[in-house]
């Protein structure tokens, strides 16, 4: 009995972790340097706790087999072992703040840096993405580079203002409001994510990046897409009976195909 107990722990211990290794439930392809990074970090973690997870599961079967007696047997019992607590509750921590540690760097890159306008690309791609319920507005600061003010009561939908930019102004004249993410392969973008009623999220799993549109706040995230392609932009945080429907996409062009996309687009404000 004890030998057939300890062989279904290892069999499902096996059977549990298997399928994760061997099975099709991968991530998405990976399009920055930071989403490799973050995937190097999980396949680490993965790793690790694999081989804890086996060796513990194994221990268990093997203690079951070995130390298993008739219930009227039993006459001693182990209260505890000091020495192996300590050993495995500092092995424990020590894994995890080692882990974290080796991860700052890369959830730093991606939110920190950019929430501090530090460091970044000076010629970095700057993206206004605001959310609403239910779609995604890209505002682009257009040919002079620079974006125009705002003000919630030239808001107009129906107009194509969905940002309430000030066309009047000389710096909002040219600014682009447009439903899909354009953005050229190769270069640093900055996105400074908004809402205008409820929270909303900005996901693209390719980038492995997730950033909550706080209404009143200004969320900002970089990142440097190095491969061409069409990614879906998914809106991750329940926001109302039409969040199943609301997506967009993001371009990743050749840095050509992305000038001529902006001039494109510029020709339809006028
Ligand atoms: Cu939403």
């Amino acid at each position: 009995m004890a030998l057939f107990t300890a062989i279904v722990i290892w069999l499902l211990a096996l059977a549990l972790l298997l399928p994760a290794w061997l099975g099709p439930w991968g991530f998405p392809e990976a399009i920055t340097p930071l989403a490799r990074q973050i995937d190097s970090r999980m396949t680490l973690t993965f790793i690790l706790s694999g081989v804890i997870f086996l060796l513990s599961q194994f221990a268990l079967g093997y203690a079951v087999l070995r130390f298993s007696r008739k219930r009227e047997e039993a006459a001693s019992y182990v209260t505890g072992n000091d020495r192996w607590e300590m050993l495995w509750t500092t092995g424990g921590l020590a894994l995890f703040i080692g882990l974290s540690l080796a991860s700052y760097s890369a959830w730093a890159e991606a939110r920190f840096d950019a929430e501090r306008h530090a460091e970044g690309d000076p010629n970095r791609l700057i993206v206004e993405v605001v959310a609403q319920q239910f779609v995604w507005n890209m505002r682009y600061a257009g040919p002079n580079g620079e974006f125009g003010p705002t003000d919630p009561q030239l808001i107009d939908d129906s107009m194509g203002n969905a940002v309430g930019v000030d066309r009047s102004h000389p710096m909002g004249a040219d600014d682009l409001i447009v439903p899909r993410l354009a953005l050229p392969v190769g270069r640093q973008v900055e996105i400074v994510l908004k809402s205008k009623d409820v929270l909303h999220n900005f996901f693209v799993p390719e980038l492995r990046i997730k950033l909550d549109a706080v209404p009143g706040l200004e969320g900002r995230l970089r990142f440097t897409p190095d491969k061409t392609g069409t990614y879906e932009i998914a809106c991750s945080e329940l926001c109302g009976l039409g969040h199943y429907r609301m997506r967009a996409f993001m371009d990743v062009m050749e840095p050509a195909a992305f000038e001529t996309w902006l001039v494109e687009q510029a020709q339809y404000l006028q």
